[in-house]
């Protein structure tokens, strides 16, 4: 129904700027590209583009590491790239989100070359300074997610300072008066522009609690984890303060507007058990943001007993007014393809494609790239590069996006910045475009059957009773309801099913009375 607003109807489609397409022969995407390329995005079907950041940086942290929020990287063009192609972006009747980095900017932001020059300089509050202990050592125990202690000694004015990822992301002090307004403006300048919402980093980190008291060890913690488990984040995420601010971020959004066609969108980053992650919604008197994003498909195990239960307390967890997100892939997360296989990766993009609630694809999951193997000497990421005997590499999901089998997939004229997926000759866009079998082919398919079907995008959801192995559940809108029969199994499973096929993981249906091996059916 349209009063629904778009963007519980819609999809999402999460490109990386870096790697999409590059126009300019660096070996690096950028907006030019993205806009030359918007052909696929709206051939796939979906609704709305989110960007992971475009501002300059200094790319420590590949753009979540931002030196001005109100710029573009020149690496991905200028503030005249980016209005073309927000401009090309609405011709096509799609919405833009972008990545809005409020817990920490890059060291080399004016902000903190300010705040870090002196102990009184009027900067010095937006970012977060505290003695040492009288020993010398760091003012607590606090880790950082990519290793090592969360603060940095600064010898010029004899402090610490607080980051909770890299060292070149000082944490902003988002309890000072002025970086909150510094802050509201910049969302400002880009609303103003016609943006229609933002993706927030890490909100669950940006408010720190006031004692900074040391975080509890985590008793469950061995060295096949990173070393940010070795501490429960409780006094460094998760305040009061910060669902204050995302109230905040909900009222200046709305003041935007609340068409359900035309509004502004937050989706908030949020890792955190579902009765505390469900919070980030807010009460209907006083919202926070509108889809805290939901990692559990990609945290949780692949099978159909663990992923009957994630969806079932998951949809239990939320409040009445809250609507459901999924995603099965990022730029952080190892591959679907890879993890699960490429035959369950079309289970896993009819799952994505069905449940209840607002999905995120990510670019190249419509293809099935899967394993990508990153040469030593080719590792970027730094998370990796600081604990790599962990097997938790980012790279190889953020590899160049495969477009055809010219020189370098199409993507750049020269070698990429990071390699391509080792099959990239014949997994491309143009190879898989209008192939009936192809990955491409099913999520358009999905796509298209899911704007056909109010039952799909909006309708109810009910899980069924399967078989072992099999994950079922009814979608239900307007008196019609369709039943989603997902084998996760590479085996055939036995199961009384009737009804219309209207779409199978697979080229040729199974017949009433089985799944065949690795397959999802849509039955009406
Ligand atoms: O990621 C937040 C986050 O929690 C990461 O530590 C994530 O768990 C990890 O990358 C998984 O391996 C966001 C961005 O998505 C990520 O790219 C940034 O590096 C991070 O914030 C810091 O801005």
């Amino acid at each position: 129904p349209a009063t629904r607003p778009w963007w519980e109807r819609g999809v999402v489609y999460q490109i990386y700027p870096r790697s999409f397409q590059d126009s300019d022969g660096d070996g690096v995407g950028d907006l030019a590209g993205i806009e030359a390329r918007l052909d696929h995005v709206a051939s796939l079907g979906v609704d709305a583009i989110w960007l992971s950041p475009i501002f300059p940086s200094p790319m420590k942290d590949f753009g979540y590491d931002v030196a001005d929020y109100c710029g573009v990287e020149p690496m991905f063009g200028n503030l005249a790239a980016f209005d073309r192609l927000l401009a090309a972006v609405h011709d096509r009747g799609l919405k833009l989100i972008l990545d809005f980095v409020p817990n920490h900017s890059s060291d080399q932001h004016d902000w903190f070359v300010e705040s870090r020059s002196s102990r009184d300089n009027p900067k010095r509050d937006w970012y977060i300074w505290r003695d040492p202990k009288p020993d010398g050592s760091p003012p607590n125990n606090w880790i950082s997610d990519f290793g090592g202690s969360a603060w940095e000694w600064d010898a010029a004015t004899g402090q610490y300072y607080l980051h909770a990822f890299l060292k070149e992301q000082p944490d902003l002090n988002w309890r000072n008066p002025q970086l909150r307004a510094a802050m509201f403006d910049v969302l400002r300048f880009w609303m103003d522009r016609g943006v229609d919402g933002f993706r927030i980093d890490v909100l669950w980190h940006i408010v720190k609690a006031e004692h900074f008291g040391d975080n509890p060890l985590n008793r469950d913690w061995t060295p096949q984890r990173t070393e940010r488990d070795k501490v429960l984040q409780i006094h460094s995420t998760d305040q009061p303060e910060a669902h204050a601010i995302s109230a905040e971020f909900r009222k200046l959004a709305e003041g935007y507007g609340t068409d359900p066609d035309n509004g502004r969108v937050l989706i908030g980053e949020i890792f955190l058990p579902n009765d505390a992650h469900a919070r980030w919604y807010g009460i209907p008197e006083r919202p926070q943001v509108h889809l805290p994003f939901n990692f559990q498909l990609i945290e949780n195990g692949w099978d159909a007993g663990t992923l009957k239960q994630v969806i079932g307390e998951y949809e239990a967890s939320l409040p009445d007014f809250g609507w459901p997100n999924w995603v099965i892939g990022s730029h952080d997360a190892p591959r679907i393809a890879a993890r699960v296989g490429e035959c369950q990766a079309r289970v896993a993009a009819m799952l994505l494609l069905t449940l209840r609630g607002t999905p995120t694809l990510y670019q190249g999951d419509e293809l099935g790239i899967g394993e990508v193997p990153i040469p030593p000497d080719r590792v970027r990421d730094p998370q990796h590069l600081r604990q790599p005997h962990l097997d938790i590499g980012r790279d190889r999901s953020r590899t160049p996006m495969p477009w055809d089998d010219t020189p370098f997939a199409g993507f750049s004229s020269v070698e990429p910045w990071l390699p391509l997926n080792p099959d990239w000759r014949d997994r491309n866009v143009a190879a898989q475009d209008g192939e009936p079998a192809s990955m491409l082919t099913l999520y358009r398919r999905l796509l298209a059957l899911r704007r056909a079907e109010p039952a799909l995008s909006v309708g109810g959801f009910h899980l069924l009773d399967a078989p072992d192995g099999v994950l079922a559940y009814s979608r239900t809108a307007e008196g019609r309801t369709l039943r989603i029969l997902l084998n996760l199994t590479d085996q055939p499973r036995a199961i009384d099913w009737d009804g219309d096929v209207l779409l199978s993981t697979l080229h040729s249906p199974a017949r009433p009375g089985s799944l065949q091996p690795d397959e999802g059916l849509i039955l009406a």
